[in-house]
């Protein structure tokens, strides 16, 4: 029978010093790169010795990720899927393996007994409290919007339109004239935002740019200025994420609102992978983090500031 303190060691070790495999999906905006920083400074603390494999926005990078760290033996796996489908083949060979799987801020449309659980928040809350701020702002007045969607086929962009739709759905002053992906990036936001311009009497014609993150309403910001026109006066801009930049922006005037998404994913997904590894805690399916609207008389930059000290 082992003495108390070589079990609580053994127990310790067997509890602390996990190795888990974490397929991130790239680093394509500022919000993904936080929510990396933020897994590698949860995971330190924690003593789990982390995997890290960046997909550059691939799919067939993060299940050629996840197959290896299924070879590898690690003890969990953290996702973060790039797109909603086609990971069913992947996620069963986790499972035969009985290497629990968390998912990170998106969704898969998988079968929900393939992942231990999901932490997230609702996507479509978050693009119904972006298209509620834009109905309460128009106030009647009739607006054309523009739309940067998100990573065709993602769940943040399936959902954050849906939201949105369904905010304005009741009121007929406002339309989505124009819609495209800028895939989350500042480079395509501002691309994507340049054509919008042009297809729209030089902005003349558009009200207001819905953007799915801050990160494309930063690039778009940028060329509504080259268009010689006022974002956040001419154009109203309104995104997801409450990234530091996207207060930066709304401290100039250049930005009107923002939907803020937590990047600290890990926290409880490391939380819920001790408990059911320390005794078989089943989790809920999913952990929902909240969703917080920010306007300009939010202190901008007293929120910039505030954030640049949590992992952004
Ligand atoms: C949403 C998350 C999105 C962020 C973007 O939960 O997956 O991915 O809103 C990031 O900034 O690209």
């Amino acid at each position: 029978l082992l003495t108390g303190a070589a079990a609580l060691a053994i127990s310790t070790t067997i509890a602390g010093a996990q190795t888990i495999g974490f397929s991130q999906i790239g680093s394509e905006s500022g919000w993904r790169a936080a929510e990396t920083t933020l897994t590698k400074q949860q995971a330190e603390e924690r003593g789990i010795d982390l995997k890290f494999s960046d997909a550059q926005q691939k799919q067939e990078n993060q299940i050629a990720a996840v197959r290896s760290f299924v070879a590898q033996g690690v003890d969990a796996i953290l996702l973060a899927p790039v797109v909603a489908t086609g990971w069913d083949a992947v996620l069963e060979e986790a499972k035969e393996a009985e290497i629990p799987v968390v998912l990170l801020d998106r969704q898969v449309d998988s079968s929900d007994d393939l992942y231990l659980t999901a932490v997230g928040s609702d996507l479509v809350h978050e693009g119904s409290v972006a298209g509620q701020w834009l109905v309460d702002t128009v106030a009647g007045e009739e607006c054309r919007v523009v739309e940067l969607q998100g990573t065709t086929g993602s769940s943040p962009a399936i959902d954050r339109k849906t939201g949105f739709e369904q905010a304005i759905a009741d009121h007929g002053n406002i339309e989505i004239v124009r819609s495209q992906t800028g895939d989350f990036t500042r480079s395509r936001g501002k691309e994507v935002m340049e054509s919008f311009l042009q297809a729209e009497n030089g902005g003349a014609d558009i009200c207001a740019l819905y953007a799915h993150n801050d990160d494309m309403a930063v690039g778009a910001i940028q060329a509504i200025k080259e268009a010689g026109l006022k974002p956040g006066e001419d154009i109203l801009v309104v995104s997801i994420d409450a990234v530091p930049d996207i207060f930066l922006a709304m401290a100039a005037g250049e930005a009107n609102a923002t939907v803020e998404l937590t990047p600290n994913m890990a926290g409880p997904a490391f939380d819920a992978l001790k408990a059911y590894m320390t005794d078989g805690t089943m989790p809920e399916k999913f952990i929902q983090t909240e969703s917080k609207l920010y306007t300009q008389a939010d202190d901008p930059q007293g929120e910039y500031d505030r954030r640049k000290g949590l992992g952004y």
